[in-house]
C-alpha cells in the first residue's frame, strides 16, 4: 500500500512538450461573467471533459481552474472564474479579487452572459472592469436554447452593451453544443501565434485531488438547500492507492453544528448520499474503482477568516 500525491493530470512524459509548427496559435482565454450564466459549462463543453463543477446554485466556482483545449492549429488555455458579484463575505471578497486579477492577465476575454434574461447591472458592472483591459473582448451570449423565441428585446439589451465598447457577440448555447464551433473560431482568430504551453494531452492545469474535492462539493452543491452549499469546504485529508482501489478519506467543513445535522441527515442517510454521487463521479474521473469515506467537522466563521480560508484553498492569487 502506497501514500501518493495523485500529483496533476501531467503525464508522465512531462517535459516533453513538442514544438509548435509554423502558424501554430496559442494563448489565454478568460472566461468571465455573473454567477450562474454557464461559464464553467462552457468551459467543460469546450475542451469536452469535465474539469469544472457547475450546479444552478449561484457561486459555484471558487477558484480560478485552467482548462486547456489543443487542435492541431492551436492550444487554448480557457481560464474559467468564479462569477462576479457583490461580495457579502471575506470569501467572496477573494473570490471576486481574484475573478477580476485573472481579467487583468488574459489574451482574450470572454465575457458570458445570460442571454434568457435582459442584461442588468451586474452585466454593466463588469462590462466596465472589461473595458479597462487591453486584450479584445468577446461578448458571449449563453443559454440561446432558453431563450423565448419572440421576445427580441433580450437580444437588443446585449447588442446595445457590445455596441457601446465595440466589442463583438456571438450567441450559443453551452448545454446543446449549438454554435460553440463558431465560438471557437472567433476565439481562435483573436490568438497570436505561440508555442504549446503544456503537452498537448493534458486537459488542466489542477491536480487530481483537487478535482475530487470539487466533485464532492459539487454533490453537496446539488443535494443540499439554503445556506448549507456556500458554508462548506472540502478538503482531501489522503489518498490511497491500493492495486485495485484508490481509498480517498475527505472532511466536509461547515460553520454551524445545524448545518453539520443537515450534511449527516436522518441516520447518516445524507452524508451516504453524498458519498455515492461522489464516488461514482470520482472513479470516471481517475477510470478506476475508488473507496471514498466522508467526515463532517464544523469549523465556525470558516468564510470571514482570511487565515482559515487560505487553509482551505482559498486566497487572493496575485
Ligand atoms: N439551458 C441552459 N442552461 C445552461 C447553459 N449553460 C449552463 N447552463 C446551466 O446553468 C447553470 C449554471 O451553470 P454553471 O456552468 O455552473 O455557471 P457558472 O457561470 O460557472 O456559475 P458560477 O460558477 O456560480 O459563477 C447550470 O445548471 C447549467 O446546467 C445553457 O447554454 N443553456
Ligand atoms: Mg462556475
Amino acid at each position: 500500500m502506497s501514500e501518493i500525491d495523485h500529483g496533476s493530470f501531467l503525464p508522465t512524459n512531462i517535459g516533453l512538450i513538442p514544438t509548435a509548427p509554423e502558424g501554430f496559435k496559442s494563448g489565454f482565454v478568460g472566461i468571465v461573467g455573473r454567477p450562474n450564466v454557464g461559464k464553467s459549462t462552457l468551459m467543460n463543453f469546450l475542451i469536452g471533459q469535465k474539469i469544472a463543477i457547475t450546479s444552478p446554485v449561484a457561486q459555484t466556482t471558487r477558484n480560478r481552474l485552467r482548462g486547456i483545449l489543443t487542435t492541431p492549429e492551436a492550444q487554448i488555455i480557457f481560464v474559467d472564474t468564479p462569477g462576479i458579484h457583490k461580495p457579502q463575505h471575506q470569501l467572496g471578497e477573494v473570490l471576486v479579487k481574484n475573478a477580476q486579477i485573472a481579467m487583468q492577465s488574459v489574451d482574450v476575454l470572454l465575457f458570458v452572459v445570460d442571454s434568457s434574461v435582459a442584461a442588468g447591472k451586474g452585466d454593466r458592472f463588469i462590462a466596465e472592469l472589461a473595458s479597462q483591459i487591453s486584450a479584445p473582448v468577446v461578448l458571449g451570449l449563453n443559454k440561446s436554447d432558453q431563450q423565448p423565441p419572440t421576445d427580441e428585446s433580450l437580444d437588443r439589451s446585449y447588442q446595445e452593451l457590445a455596441a457601446e465598447y465595440g466589442w463583438e457577440f456571438l450567441k450559443f448555447s453551452a448545454l446543446t453544443g449549438d454554435h460553440m464551433n463558431a465560438l471557437l473560431t472567433r476565439l481562435v482568430h483573436h490568438l497570436e501565434p505561440g508555442p504549446y504551453y503544456y503537452p498537448p494531452d493534458l486537459v488542466t492545469d489542477q491536480p487530481e485531488r483537487f478535482v475530487m474535492g470539487e466533485l464532492i462539493r459539487e454533490q453537496v452543491l446539488l443535494l443540499t438547500r439554503e445556506e448549507v452549499p456556500h458554508s462548506t469546504a472540502i478538503a482531501i485529508d489522503r489518498v490511497i492507492e491500493e492495486p485495485t482501489i484508490t481509498r480517498v478519506l475527505a472532511t466536509i467543513h461547515v460553520e454551524r453544528p445545524s448545518q453539520k445535522g443537515i450534511l449527516i441527515g436522518k441516520g447518516g442517510s445524507m452524508l451516504k448520499a453524498i458519498g455515492t454521487a461522489a464516488r461514482e463521479q470520482i472513479q470516471k474521473l481517475i477510470a478506476g474503482k475508488v473507496y471514498l469515506e466522508l467526515f463532517v467537522k464544523v469549523q465556525p466563521k470558516w468564510r470571514q477568516s482570511r487565515v482559515q480560508l487560505a487553509d482551505l484553498g482559498y486566497q487572493v492569487e496575485e
